[in-house]
């Protein structure tokens, strides 16, 4: 039976590879960190499993890591874990650098010192070429070619690791394989990504009117605030619900689902020669029109620009106004093409959070 220790097991992605592990027939270690209060809620399908096992560990401290890959010597690591939020990675910079950076080195020491078969993947990231794009046929996108230019202490740290698993490699011969994937979303999503903010969002929202007895003809709106028309009560009284807060709409991403992207990760450690691959749809839209996207899933005529306020906080110091990846190599050599497009991606993400309430 193979072994995997996956770090970032909490996680969105953690959860989708745990998954997909135990259905290929692996025994899979989930590294997670301590935490006071239970974060497994992503890891409802496999906790109970008799392959499934959690193991504490902290990526920013070597000494754990070097005894946790020297107990286990898995056939494979997925190292996921990371401070995974481009923006507190302006306000957590050296923080961002420790978890993103040096994990991933203390993980590449601990193969080349105690288990050199084991197979590596680096969680790596389209944020890496920051605001590079190559031209090809007049279109613009990021392909494994493309300079990197990252605009974030999160992309610098990730970009550092990235190019330390292509040193292990040709230094030591580690099988080190880096995925640079492209946004990747699903029901299971962090919530203070801008996707998952607005789709729980709508959730509330719409959980709220109906809560109020009321329908989206009775809402009024001030700057802040959504409220209802009552001609008999006093208006300041009604219920009021906060409109949501956002930051720069005019950023594109290029958006797939996390259970396309993780089977993308698994096809890279099973390869005979260790490689980076980009992994994307090739399609990009802005937020503005992720906006646009999920409204039309709500059942009602609302035009989301009653109902978002732009709130500065939300925009970052330096931003990434445009990713669009060719995933052409990973078509061609691993054989993968994602299953699901936008419009199912952002469908199931606005149901979920209609149903989750
Ligand atoms: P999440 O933020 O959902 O999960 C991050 C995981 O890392 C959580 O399990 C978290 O644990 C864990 N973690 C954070 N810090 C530490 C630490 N110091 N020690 C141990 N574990 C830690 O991220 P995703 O699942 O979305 O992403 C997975 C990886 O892929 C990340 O490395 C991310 O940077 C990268 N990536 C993600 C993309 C995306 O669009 N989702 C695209 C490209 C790359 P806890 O629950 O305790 O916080
Ligand atoms: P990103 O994802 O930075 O691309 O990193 P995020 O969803 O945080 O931002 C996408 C774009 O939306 C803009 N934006 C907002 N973002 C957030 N979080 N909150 C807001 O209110 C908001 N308003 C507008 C952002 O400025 C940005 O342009 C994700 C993470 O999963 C990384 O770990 C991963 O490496 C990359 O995707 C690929």
């Amino acid at each position: 039976m193979k072994t995997a220790l996956v770090t970032g097991i909490t996680g969105q992605d953690g959860s989708y590879l745990a998954e997909l592990l135990l259905d290929k027939g692996y025994y899979v270690y989930g590294m997670r960190r301590r935490a006071s209060t239970s974060n497994l809620d992503r890891l409802g399908n496999v906790v109970d499993n008799s392959k499934f096992e959690i193991v504490e560990g902290e990526v920013a401290d070597s000494g754990c890591i070097y005894s946790l890959v020297d107990s286990i010597r898995p056939d494979e690591i997925y190292n996921l874990a990371a401070q995974s939020h481009v923006g507190t990675s302006f306000e957590q910079p050296d923080y961002t650098f420790q978890v993103n950076a040096l994990g991933p080195l203390y993980f590449l020491e601990a193969v080349k010192h105690f288990s050199l078969n084991t197979r590596f993947y680096q969680a790596s990231t389209s944020e890496m070429f920051g605001k590079n794009y190559t031209l090809c046929k007049g279109v613009k996108h990021q392909c494994e070619e493309t300079p990197f230019m990252p605009q974030s202490p999160y992309a610098v740290a990730k970009t550092n690791a990235h190019h330390m698993v292509r040193i292990y490699r040709e230094a030591y011969g580690i099988f080190g394989a880096c995925g640079i994937l492209f946004n990747h979303e699903s029901e299971r999503r962090g919530e203070n990504f801008v996707t998952r903010k607005i789709t729980k969002w709508i959730g509330e929202f719409v959980n709220w009117i109906e809560r109020c007895g009321r329908t989206v003809h009775d809402l009024r709106f001030e700057d802040d605030e959504i409220f209802f028309t009552n001609a008999l009560l006093d208006e300041v009284a009604t219920p009021r619900f906060p409109k949501l807060r956002l930051g720069n709409l005019d950023a594109y991403r290029d958006w797939g689902h996390a259970a396309d992207y993780v089977r993308a990760m698994w096809l890279m450690l099973q390869q005979e020669t260790p490689d980076d691959y980009v992994v994307s749809t090739g399609n990009t839209y802005s937020i503005k029109e992720f906006l646009d996207e999920a409204f039309s899933h709500v059942g009602s005529t609302m035009d989301w620009r009653d109902l978002v306020v732009i709130d500065p906080k939300f925009y970052r110091p330096a931003e990434v106004e445009y990713l669009r990846g060719s995933s052409a190599k990973a078509k061609r050599v691993l054989n993968w093409e994602p299953d699901i497009n936008f419009n199912t991606l952002v469908s199931g993400m606005v149901r979920n959070d209609l149903n989750g309430l």
